[in-house]
């Protein structure tokens, strides 16, 4: 990196500032940079220290991506930290000293740097580090050198002098210790490296604490401590395979963000099935029952696994694929060894060789397994194939318990021969009491003392049936209300068989629709339900469906009578169960219509026939409703028998009337004589008798009028009304004129 940067530089020296700067070589030059968002302004002059005038240095900006960020692959401060770039990035304080590469006194590559003409022991070789520890921001550092001195003893430290503003200078001590004149030693330390404010100025240099003698230093390293991070956890393993009570032990590394191990961390540990695999607090596995589950490793968020197998076979190493590993042959004067060419199965057979009893056998201590495993019916297996001749072998098993007898139990048994394998099989209750001490599995013959191979050998627990599948039948189901159907449940257990002891319990989520007993379902009110079968942890369900069979009920509130005008009917529809679907009617007969809204305009009698049907498609019987309307008045003729009144002897006169009425639809009501009136003002007092408001077909009038008038008028008015309400009048006059 850093010679790419040096040809970076004398490749803008010789293309840029050459042309501009005659005067001054690269060896001469200082190079200031400073990181900007997008590009590096590179600043090129004669040492700072001398000639501060910013007139003499040329600045020139390159893009950022030509080449890479110095701090995303070296994580040290100190720029050119070994002088093997001479003297670049590093500065004598005060100038007085002299800063020199010393390519003869090194402790690593091509140079030191050495530093003479101290005349304070605070004269060092110094680097601004005041980009990088900005751009890196506080933290602890840890600080290294490689120093000799020319002469003496005396103790070398390397400083950190930060200024930030508003702040006096804070000095800190990366590292101390011992450096002598013999050779380079190495001094390391480490601070926290903080401040307030704006870092403005950050110097790193080494210098000593008594002696003025000049001296090297080579190495120098300023790198901030990263924070190690968990990251993730290592198990180194995946899978982890154990026989019934065997146990394991997993080890859980949490790393960094580096791949390191982070120590001391206290992993929590896990198993999803602790009847299968068993985990301890330190990551020991124990085999607890056949069958397969996970062990999880965690420490916060992070976590790690490992799939675990617990081998149902108590017998380990059972088809000898790993030699006579778990066997040997009793007693051991017996011989028991892999044989790869005789075998059952895989690449290898056990066989037994230097019987000198029918007892002598292949044997295999399962105490621990069968401990694991527990009493209870356990189904065997042996395979077998004798040196020679015919005999019975037998797979049996030895128990020893507290207090007990041995006890043999034949697990397996069959009649082995010379020419093939042979299985034996067979199932065996294996009990004890008291507490096991000893299991031996072994396979022996009856008669015959010749040698025999042995192979897959196993002894694997029943299971005890374990409820497993729950099925119902049927799955949904509709019925009418009060109609009663059985659903049936059974249950399964692991190996798919009925278990017939499994008394199922049910469950209606509403019983109102569908009751539920004794796996007899019966139908109430319209709707849905879920009726559940429940039997430990397993459930099914019949989606039971009670039918609608009642029809909906429609009413309409139609006038029974005559009407005059327009007729709105509205019919009202409800339903018990599923809900109206649609109303519809009909008018004399006519053609069907959907709605609740019938409007009737014309004159006629009508017969409305209306009806529901509901959703379940319950059709009610039609209803019918008669609508009349008569919008037309009645017709009334009067006739009286005298229309004029002489001579004027103030007589009351009686007049008859004669009504001709009539009506064409609805038919006359009434006819009534509403009035009788008289133009002469006063003169109508006395002078009419009448029963107006009735029927009145005669009444009487006085023959007498004013003798300044011009005659006098009676005005007679009948009203008739129909039976629909509508009205016309009548009127008629009878006179008594002034003279004759
Ligand atoms: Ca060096
Ligand atoms: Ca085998
Ligand atoms: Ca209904
Ligand atoms: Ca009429």
């Amino acid at each position: 990196m850093r010679s790419r940067i040096i040809s970076l530089i004398s490749l803008l020296l010789a293309l840029t500032v050459g042309p501009l700067f005659a005067a001054p070589t690269y060896a001469d030059a200082v190079v200031r940079e400073e990181v900007q968002l997008d590009s590096w302004n590179f600043q090129f002059g004669p040492d700072s220290a001398t000639s501060p005038n910013p007139a003499n240095w040329i600045s020139v900006n390159t893009p950022y991506s030509w080449y890479p960020h110095l701090t995303s692959d070296d994580p040290n401060l100190v720029l050119n930290p070994g002088f093997e770039d001479g003297t670049t990035s590093w500065a004598p304080n005060p100038t007085t000293a002299v800063l020199t590469v010393d390519s003869t006194d090194k402790h690593s590559g091509e140079a030191s740097g050495r530093i003479t003409g101290r005349t304070a022991i605070w004269n060092a070789p110094q680097q601004d580090v005041t980009g990088l520890l900005n751009e890196r921001g506080q933290g602890t550092y840890n600080g290294s050198f490689w120093i000799k001195l020319a002469s003496g003893a005396d103790t070398a430290t390397l400083t950190l002098a930060v200024t930030a503003t508003g702040q006096t200078t804070k000095y800190i001590n990366l590292a101390a210790g011992a450096a002598g004149s013999a050779s380079f030693t190495q001094i390391s330390g480490g601070k926290n490296v903080t401040w307030e404010g704006t870092l403005t100025k950050a110097l790193l240099y080494v210098d000593t604490k008594a002696l003025l003698v000049d001296f090297n230093i080579d190495d120098v390293s300023m790198i901030k401590q990263v924070e190690s991070i968990p990251t993730s956890i290592s198990l180194g393993q995946d899978t982890a395979n154990l026989s019934l009570g065997e146990t394991k032990t997993v080890t859980a590394t949490v790393l960094n963000q580096s791949g390191e191990a982070i120590d001391g961390l206290a992993i929590a540990w896990s198993s999803a099935d602790p009847s299968v695999a068993a985990i301890s607090n330190t990551g020991v596995i124990t085999g607890v029952h056949a069958g397969a589950t996970t062990i999880q490793a965690s420490y916060g968020n992070l976590s790690a696994a490992v799939s675990v197998t617990v081998d149902p076979n108590l017998a380990h190493n059972p088809g000898f694929e790993n030699g006579v590993a778990s066997w040997l042959a009793n007693p051991t004067t017996a011989v028991l060894m892999p044989d790869t060419s005789v075998k059952h199965s895989g690449d290898a057979s056990g066989r037994i060789s230097g019987r000198t009893a029918i007892w002598n056998a292949p044997q295999q201590d399962i105490t621990q397994a069968l401990n694991a495993s527990g009493q209870g019916t356990y189904d065997s297996s042996a395979w077998v194939q004798l040196a020679s001749g015919s005999d019975t072998a037998t797979l049996t098993l030895a128990i020893y318990a507290t207090g007990q007898s041995v006890k043999y139990i034949p697990l397996a048994s069959g009649t082995a021969n010379s020419a093939a394998f042979t299985q034996l099989s067979g199932s065996a209750n294996v009990t004890w009491t008291g507490t096991l001490t000893k299991a031996l599995l072994y396979v022996d013959t009856k008669k015959l003392l010749v040698d025999f191979n042995i192979d897959d050998v196993s002894m694997i627990r029943q299971e005890p049936p374990q409820a497993t599948i729950l099925t119902v039948n049927p799955p949904s189901l509709s019925l009418l209300p009060g109609e009663s159907q059985s659903v049936t449940a059974t249950v399964y257990d692991q190996n798919n068989q009925v278990m017939s002891d499994a008394p199922v319990t049910w469950i209606s989520d509403d019983p109102i629709i569908a009751a539920i007993n004794n796996g007899v379902v019966t139908g109430g009110s319209y709707g849905t339900s879920v009726v559940q079968a429940i039997y430990g942890s397993l459930s099914a369900v019949v989606m039971v469906t009670v039918k609608d069979m009642i029809p909906p009920l429609t009413s309409d509130n139609a006038p029974s009578g005559w009407m005059n005008n327009d007729v709105l009917v509205t019919l009202a529809a409800s339903d018990t169960g599923s809900g109206v679907e649609d109303t519809y009617y009909t008018i004399n007969g006519g053609a069907w219509h959907q709605g609740t809204s019938v409007l009737i305009a014309a004159e006629g009698v009508y017969t409305l026939s209306y009806w529901s049907i509901d959703k379940a498609g319950n059709s009610e019987a039609p209803h019918t409703t008669i609508v009349k309307i008569d919008k037309t008045a009645p017709l009334l003729n009067v006739q009286l028998d005298r229309t004029s009144l002489w001579p004027p002897n103030h007589k009351m006169v009686t007049i008859h009337a004669v009504l001709n009425s009539s009506d064409a639809a609805s038919g006359v009501a009434s006819v009534i004589l509403t009035s009788i009136t008289s133009n002469e003002p006063g003169g109508g007092q006395g002078d009419i008798e009448a029963a107006l408001g009735t029927g009145a077909t005669s009444f009487g009038l006085r023959a007498a009028r004013s003798g300044s008038g011009t005659g006098r008028v009676y005005t007679i008015t009948y009203t008739i009304t129909d039976n629909a309400g509508n009205q016309s009048t009548a009127t008629c006059i009878v006179t008594v004129p002034h003279n004759q």
